[in-house]
């Protein structure tokens, strides 16, 4: 046995348990340690039936991802699975937790599987760019429905114990206990019954037709647009109805070595473990988070509702203060209605609705009713002077300990905490609209922030299942300055002849969720225009300002809300608008300036190394920790496509010197725009990249 596994057999059944923290990762040491068990159960006359379970808080939750993109070692995981299934005695896999990936498919290759009731199964290798490579496309069509495979697989989406039996994936649910003794249990039973060897391969799928695939690609085609693996994911399924299982498992693992050299799963992966590093932040060594049950907000807009949503969907009680009592009202309407959308889709217990309604969810037009809360979070209009004076509110009302968030997006959070007495207490928590889907947090810390308001800030992102990423004090912190820059860029694009329309379709094709004047149009223009007239006076002169949005804001076309922005959008549809691109050409005529054909491909090139450029000043100040923090904010709050893992790790993928030559080819028509970042010109000097800096 290996240090990750352990054999005994007792009674005539052998087991092989797993213990590799924190997740039981099918590593080297357990692919070996399972193979060394079953051979030796195998040889063993006194063992009649076999058992795998796992230690610890799950069943084997996938391959090891850290050995991709190494050297393969033996053995593999499909040789591993081939020799379970192989086995002349009933294999048992006993199950518990999360049964993902690699281990799914080592429990498709036992011939009978228990798991505790809370179990829960999935194959999110498409997550991750790749297929289930050891047997998983192959074997799950034969015990579940083929449309069920096609889903769970080209999804990664996880099933609970109940629809796992009732699709066949698991024989039974087990009462309660260990999963060793469970499995010990139903082992003594099968072999008492004289069950035996029942290997997956041999079953057939159930029929499907071409239809059923043809269906499958165009869904998928349409809902993950750009990605390689939910087609070939497809492919590999379709292979599994059609060919007996041997031939089968050749398609799924040529189909998978293709997928593993591609940049796609490099990208998924290093956005995998991206999500988990933002998390490891100085501050959160040195402080510990602060308790927190109650959350006070104040404001009850899209924003403020929003957050109070989200915080009561996670179980937090909330008090939320608004400036008049219609106000208050609407912002409980709102709350109240969203959270019955979610008792619809049944992610909300009536219960707990009830429980919300009568007692965890208050709103006032008094700050004494923030007095007890343990956390603040203001979500007022965007003006320092409006924040000032609220924080000094709060400094009076607050009990001593309470955390003092501003979900400012811009403004500088250092001032706003010297409104206070206590700026130790004062951080910036700045979520995304909205905030009860949105999975970004910015957690921007300010220079007298103390560590473990930090740590709460995050404590907080993880409890409202939130990715939180550390972010430093500037105007944008790490995200919205980004997007104000690549704006710029993209203004830049337009007025040498590009229309806005170009843009959108140019970056949507890219893989971004939206082009950015479909955002502009959603988010409202007013939001955009009021940021630039806060920032006119410090308008550098060099700046070659397009004025194009300014224009559409003072016609009051501001977006979908009235109707015009950027496109039309009426009857249920989204038009380009003919004067807009006439406005656009007047500006160029006034300017002298001559309309070029700017192609999708330069489009592209401007937008990357646009934002390349600031974000690698943003890193290069502190702003971000590491360059994978820009990757995590951009992926999930502003619909950067995550199979491009981040605008840095695409910076990488393509070569720092080409963005670093593209930030100056196109410095030669705007020098102040295009001034090429320190640390690019350092990064290629040296023939490094940004993922160096994130080691
Ligand atoms: C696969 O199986 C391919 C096969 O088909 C074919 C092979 C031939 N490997 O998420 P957490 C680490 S592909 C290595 O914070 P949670 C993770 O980085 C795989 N490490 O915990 C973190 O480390 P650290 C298919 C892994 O409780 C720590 O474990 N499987 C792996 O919130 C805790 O993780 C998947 O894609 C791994 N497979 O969630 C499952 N998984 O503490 C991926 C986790 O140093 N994993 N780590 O930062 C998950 O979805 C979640 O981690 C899980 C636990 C639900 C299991």
């Amino acid at each position: 046995m290996t240090q990750a596994t352990r054999y005994d057999a007792r009674d005539g059944i052998a087991i092989i348990s797993i213990s590799n923290p924190p997740v039981n990762a099918a590593s080297f040491a357990v692919r070996s340690g399972l193979a060394d068990g079953i051979q030796h159960a195998e040889a063993d006359p006194a063992v009649a039936a076999i058992v795998i379970c796992c230690d610890g808080r799950t069943f084997i939750a996938g391959a090891d991802i850290k050995e991709f993109g190494k050297p393969p070692v033996s053995p593999s995981l499909p040789s591993v699975v081939a020799a379970i299934e192989a086995s002349t005695k009933p294999v048992i896999a006993s199950l518990h937790g999360t049964v993902l990936g690699g281990g799914l498919e080592v429990a498709l290759g036992a011939h009978y599987r228990i798991a505790l009731p809370d179990t829960r199964f999935g194959l999110p290798e498409v997550k991750l760019g790749l297929l289930p490579g050891a047997g998983g496309t192959q074997r799950l069509p034969r015990l579940v429905p083929v449309e069920m495979a096609i889903d769970m697989i080209t999804t990664g989406r996880q099933i609970k114990a109940d629809e796992a039996q009732r699709a066949g994936l698991i024989d039974i649910i087990a009462k309660d206990g260990t999963p060793r003794d469970a499995g010990i249990a139903y082992a003594k039973a099968l072999v008492a019954d004289g069950q035996g060897a029942r290997p997956t391969g041999d079953l057939l799928c159930q029929s499907s037709v071409g239809e059923t695939f043809d269906a499958a690609r165009s869904a998928v085609k349409k809902k993950m647009r750009g990605q390689v693996a939910p087609l070939t994911c497809i492919d590999a399924i379709e292979a599994a109805t059609k060919l007996p299982l041997k031939e089968g498992l050749r398609v799924e693992r040529d189909l998978f070595q293709k997928l593993m050299q591609g940049d796609q799963r490099a990208a998924l992966i290093h956005a995998f473990f991206a999500e988990r590093q933002v998390a490891k932040v100085p501050e959160i060594k040195e402080g510990s988070p602060r308790e927190f049950a109650s959350i006070g907000i104040i404001g009850g807009g899209t924003m403020g509702a929003g957050i109070a949503t989200s915080a009561l969907l996670s179980g937090l009680d909330v008090v939320l203060v608004e400036t008049a009592s219609d106000a208050a009202e609407r912002a409980l309407s709102t709350v109240t209605k969203t959270l019955q959308g979610s008792v619809k889709r049944g992610k909300l217990s009536q219960s707990a609705f009830e429980d919300i309604v009568e007692r965890r969810f208050v709103t006032s037009t008094d700050y004494a009713i923030l007095a007890e809360a343990d956390i603040i979070i203001e979500a007022a209009f965007e003006s320092m002077d409006v924040k000032k004076d609220i924080f000094a509110q709060l400094d009076a009302v607050c009990k001593p300990g309470a955390v003092l968030a501003t979900n400012t997006s811009y403004l500088d959070v250092n001032t706003i905490a010297d409104a206070t007495d206590r700026p130790g207490d004062v951080i910036g928590l700045h979520f995304f609209s909205p905030a009860h889907m949105m999975k970004l947090l910015e957690v921007v810390v300010a220079e007298k922030t103390s560590p473990e308001v930090v740590a709460t800030g995050f404590a907080l992102a993880k409890k409202m299942q939130k990715i939180a990423v550390r972010a430093g004090v500037c105007d944008g912190f790490i995200g919205n300055r980004l997007l104000s820059f690549y704006r710029r860029a993209i203004d830049g694009a337009v007025m040498r002849g590009a229309s806005p329309y170009d843009v959108d379709r140019a970056l949507v094709d890219f893989g971004m969720a939206m082009g950015p004047f479909s955002v502009s149009d959603l988010a409202g223009l007013d939001i955009g225009y009021a940021t630039r007239k806060r920032l006119a006076p410090f308008r550098d002169p060099r700046e070659a300002y397009a004025e194009f949005s300014d224009r559409l804001c003072e016609k009051k076309r501001l977006g979908r809300k009235t109707g015009r922005g950027f496109y039309i959008y009426e009857n249920g549809q989204t038009l380009e608008d003919p004067d807009v691109l006439d406005m656009i050409a007047q500006e160029r005529a006034a300017k002298g300036i001559i309309a070029e054909q700017v192609t999708a491909q330069e489009i592209v090139e401007r937008f990357m190394a646009a934002m390349v450029n600031e974000a690698a000043r943003i890193v290069d100040e502190g702003i971000a920790l590491r360059p994978l923090d820009v990757d995590v904010t951009l992926v999930n709050g502003y619909g950067f496509p995550r199979w491009r893992g981040g605008p840095m790790h695409y910076a990488d993928t393509v070569g720092l010197d080409k963005i670093l030559a593209d930030v100056r080819r196109f410095s030669k028509e705007d020098d102040y725009l295009w001034e090429p970042a320190q640390l690019l010109e350092t990064l290629v000097a040296g023939g490094q990249s940004f993922s160096d800096l994130n080691a």
